[in-house]
């Protein structure tokens, strides 16, 4: 369901098959509470659901961002984890890698567009997306070590592997935070623009330029990605080959080839 009044702390809006997913509470800095939390699975659960072809593939892409300009997310919230005791944190940390998982497994491109301050659980929910694309503007840190915590959301392994493990310790035990030129020294950012709107336009022609490919062959790629992460190759190998083999069980391989022996465009339907 992509009717914005559904959710309470998320503002979505389908334009040209890129949904832009902004969360919507500038006044805490757009920070991950219960709520946002339980409406990002929400979203997440109906974008997966419309990833098909009698559905119409309405979604090619997803942006995900912050609302009001200064955050794209400040973290989980504090205010909220104050008071929780360890079991309630315990389940607020899953049900957070719940949504995370569901990114990674989501067959249509997620991009965080990082404007302003992507803290804790903001650099989290950012990791969990495909790729990050960050304005000037963009901060990102793992601060949890002030509050006496730890990354909760993902962070302990998903910055690891995107940046190596010696940045990814540095930034986790000093809970330094660095600027958009640093994040994509270390590979954590892909690309810098220079405000609000290229950062946008960037991620929408990116999305465009994805969108134009056979949908099932990129979702395949994504979750070849995804599945060989953190296995050893043989198992990443094998992920591969069962990705490789479903791909040609699909219309759009038979379309792509043989529109390139036929020296003309392909046209892709999602079957
Ligand atoms: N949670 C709740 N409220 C927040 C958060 C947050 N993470 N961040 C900011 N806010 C609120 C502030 O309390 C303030 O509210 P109010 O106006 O009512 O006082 C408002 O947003 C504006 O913030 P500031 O006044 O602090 O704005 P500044 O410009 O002075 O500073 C900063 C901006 C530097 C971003 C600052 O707000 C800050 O340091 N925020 C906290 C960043 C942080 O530590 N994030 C990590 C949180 S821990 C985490 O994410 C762990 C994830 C895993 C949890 C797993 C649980 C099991």
């Amino acid at each position: 369901n992509f009717d914005p009044g559904t959710y309470e702390t998320l503002e979505l809006d389908l334009t040209d098959g890129v949904l832009t997913l902004t969360v919507n509470r500038p006044k805490a800095l757009n920070a991950l509470s219960r709520e946002v939390v339980s409406d990002l699975w929400k979203a997440f659960t109906a974008i997966q659901d419309s990833c098909t072809h009698d559905a119409g593939w309405p979604v090619r892409g997803v942006i995900v961002t912050g609302a009001g300009g200064k955050a794209f997310v400040a973290g989980a919230d504090i205010r909220q984890m104050s008071s929780m005791d360890p079991d309630t944190a315990s389940e607020y940390g899953r049900s957070m890698h719940g949504v995370t998982l569901l990114i990674e497994k989501l067959p249509v491109p997620v991009i965080a567009a990082v404007d302003g301050f992507a803290l804790g659980g903001g650099c989290e929910l950012a990791l969990a997306c495909d790729f990050i694309y960050a304005s000037e503007a963009a901060r990102f840190g793992q601060p949890e070590v002030n509050l006496g915590l730890v990354p909760g959301f993902g962070g302990s392994v998903r910055l690891p592997q995107r940046v190596g493990l010696g940045p990814a310790r540095e930034l986790i035990y000093t809970g330094r935070q660095i600027d958009a030129a640093e994040a994509l020294r270390l590979g954590l950012a892909n690309r810098v623009l220079a405000d609000r709107d290229e950062l946008f336009a960037a991620a929408r022609a990116t999305i465009g330029e994805i969108a134009a490919k056979a949908p099932l062959a990129v979702g395949l790629a994504k979750q070849s990605i995804a599945g060989a992460t953190g296995r050893s190759t043989a198992k990443g190998l094998e992920i591969e080959a069962d990705a490789f083999r479903e791909a040609f069980t699909t219309q759009d391989m038979r379309e792509g080839t043989t529109a390139f022996l036929e020296k003309r465009s392909a046209v892709f339907t999602g079957k």
